[in-house]
């Protein structure tokens, strides 16, 4: 009987991870990781950031889901490059399935690649793509409490998102909250509030990134 350690396997998803960075970087594409729970607002908030953030920047998306194309499909009516990933069970994307679909897009008419993994506050921790950054996505009907409770995939994230703020007045969502348990996790980590639906905090958000990525 053949045993594969896990840590074999993370290891090989590391090297590939690496491989990936270098291939986007000479090819001066900024790489974004956004992860979060299914349902968090993931590509609500990547279709209005891609909106705020036309003309400044050539963004292409890779969408992560366990079946179907209903992401790539949205994010394909507002004229952005899109590769749907379909990882057939698998609750995370990892750095292989992004060199398949980086093999997809033209590169030299991209220069900021979003990634939305697949929704899922636990897997997707352990999975370096070869991002630049990475994005956690929380929304306020979650719960305030998740940073404590989760910690690897706040641990390992360079901003968080706290997303649907127009729900506030309906949860006990505590913002102070969350923002000095992710601190603790991540002390230098930008923290934006949002409502893609309605558009509120989205231009602080996108003005980050931009800023963040070089554009
Ligand atoms: N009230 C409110 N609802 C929102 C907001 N953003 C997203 N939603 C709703 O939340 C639900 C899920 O949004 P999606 O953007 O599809 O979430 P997702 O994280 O991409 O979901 P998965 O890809 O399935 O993991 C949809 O019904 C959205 O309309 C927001 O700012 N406010
Ligand atoms: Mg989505």
């Amino acid at each position: 009987m053949k045993i594969v350690a896990a840590t074999k396997i993370l290891k090989a998803n590391d090297q590939l991870a690496e491989e990936n960075r270098a291939k986007l970087g000479a090819a001066g594409i900024f790489g974004v990781n956004l992860v979060g729970s299914p349902g968090a607002g993931k590509t609500t908030l990547l279709e209005a950031l891609l909106a705020a953030l036309k003309g400044r920047a050539r963004p292409a998306v890779i969408e992560g889901d366990i079946a179907g194309s209903i992401d790539a499909e949205r994010i394909e009516k507002l004229g952005v490059p899109v590769v749907q990933i379909n990882t057939q069970g698998a609750c995370h994307l990892d750095a292989s399935m992004i060199a398949a679909a980086i093999a997809d897009l033209d590169l030299k008419a991209v220069d900021l690649l979003f990634i939305e993994n697949v929704g899922n506050l636990v897997c997707t921790a352990g999975f370096d793509l070869g991002e630049r950054l990475r994005i956690v996505v929380l929304s306020t009907s979650e719960g305030d409490d998740k940073a404590v409770k989760y910690p690897a995939i706040f641990q390992g994230s360079h901003a968080l998102f706290v997303t649907k703020t127009d729900l506030l007045p309906q949860t006990n969502f505590d913002l102070q909250r969350i923002t000095t348990d992710f601190r603790r996790l991540v002390p230098n980590g930008a923290i934006f509030p949002v409502a893609a639906i309605s558009g509120e905090g989205v231009p602080a958000a996108a003005d980050w990134l931009a800023e963040t990525c070089g554009r």
